[in-house]
């Protein structure tokens, strides 16, 4: 199949899962091209059936906006011409749904008709796209789409409740490739580096905005470390970074927190750490959890979203109620202080995450594209 996968080229989850979504694609043989406006962050354009398509928008005086849709609207029509293109993909669904059903109206008027699946991936829904300045275009985007998906069962219901949804919502989970956490992972960023061997590692990662809680996962660390030798990762970079390095100096712990910014180095984080911290106020799936748990690592996080999905209470972590800091810090205490409580929550952790392998999960997005190609040509 020939698909042009939108998506936001960030850190940050549905780039994440709309880049290695993509690459595993065409892996398969699939024909991939990728349309946004600048190279994603994990995309690597060595396979052959991989190509990258950037969407420029010209500055001009009197915009004071720049019209990204439309610049985007218009770099799929060509491309879809230029390339056969069967099937759009739209990660996320602001603006890209939007700009999708743009495009598909603009080929239909050349005689292309061509399916359009929009996955929903969190805030697209429950922070940014039920704003009543967005909500309109997002309800109209979603019912337009052929198919729509969302990452987890909680979102599918979000969006039920915060849309006039008349489209059928099918769940896809998001994914991990556990074969690459076999890679060696002892080569530079050594565990030295960041502890001793005695202390336990605890790792936060997040692009550093309000929903992620910032300073409940630094008041956890808190209490934690005094019960317990541990040290910090904190990985990521957004506004809430600045703010969280002087909590840490206030409270005088900033010898036992890393803050590492956005780091590609995240996998070799994560083969050290011992535990996960993730106390969201809201998280539609919370795929770094899920990326954590794939390297055996256990999950403290709060009980919000989708989270009780990924996070299984007693066996691969403990979920709390969002800000019950005080709860969360001895969850992950109880597991910490014990060697072989934490040895069968490692041993949990990766079991769990094994149900979300991208081999299972990537035949459900295949036959979803299948059915959708199929039935337009009808
Ligand atoms: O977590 C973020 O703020 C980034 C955001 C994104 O769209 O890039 O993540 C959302 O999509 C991920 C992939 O589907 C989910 O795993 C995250 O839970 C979700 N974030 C929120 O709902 C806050």
């Amino acid at each position: 199949m020939k698909i042009a996968i939108v998506c936001y080229p960030t850190f940050g989850g549905s780039g994440v899962v709309a880049t290695e979504l993509g690459l595993e694609l065409a892996r398969r043989g699939h024909e991939i091209h990728f349309i946004t406006y600048r190279q994603p962050v994990r995309l690597a354009l060595l396979n052959p059936n991989v190509f990258y398509h950037e969407v420029n928008v010209p500055e001009y005086a009197l915009f004071h906006y720049q019209p990204y849709e439309l610049a985007l609207s218009s770099k799929l029509v060509d491309m879809v011409k230029l390339y056969g293109i069967e099937l759009m993909h739209v990660h996320y669904a602001i603006p890209h749904a939007y700009a999708g059903y743009m495009a598909k109206q603009m080929l239909k008027g050349e005689g292309i008709e061509i399916p359009m699946i929009t996955t929903l991936h969190g805030t697209d829904i429950t922070l940014v796209g039920s704003h009543p300045f967005y909500k309109s275009a997002v309800t109209f985007s979603i019912n337009h789409s052929d198919y729509v998906t969302s990452v987890s069962e909680s979102l599918k219901q979000d969006t039920l409740k915060l849309f006039d949804i008349i489209k059928e919502i099918e769940v896809i989970p998001n994914f991990i490739e556990l074969e690459k956490n076999t890679e060696d992972q002892s080569i530079p960023c050594s565990r030295s580096v960041m502890a001793t061997e005695n202390q336990k590692i605890l790792t936060h990662i997040s692009n550093f905005r309000k929903v992620k809680r910032i300073p409940d996962v630094i008041d956890v660390f808190y209490k934690i470390q005094q019960k317990l030798d541990v040290k910090l990762m904190m990985v990521g970079d957004g506004p809430e970074k600045e703010k969280a390095e002087l909590l840490c100096e206030k409270l005088g712990i900033s010898s036992k927190v890393i803050f590492f910014g956005n780091s590609n180095e995240v996998d070799r984080i994560l083969s050290y750490t011992d535990l996960f911290l993730l106390p969201s106020e809201t998280e539609s799936f919370g795929l770094a959890a899920l990326e954590a748990m794939a390297w055996g690592v256990p999950v403290i996080s709060s009980n919000s979203g989708g989270l009780p999905e990924v996070n299984f209470e007693g066996v691969s972590g403990y979920l709390s109620d969002v800000g019950d800091t005080e709860e969360m810090a001895k969850k992950a205490i109880s597991i910490l202080e014990d060697d072989d409580t934490l040895c069968t929550f490692k041993k949990n952790a990766l079991e769990v995450a094994k149900k979300f392998d991208i081999k299972n999960i990537l035949p459900l997005y295949e036959s979803l594209y299948e059915k959708a190609i199929k039935n337009q040509k009808l």
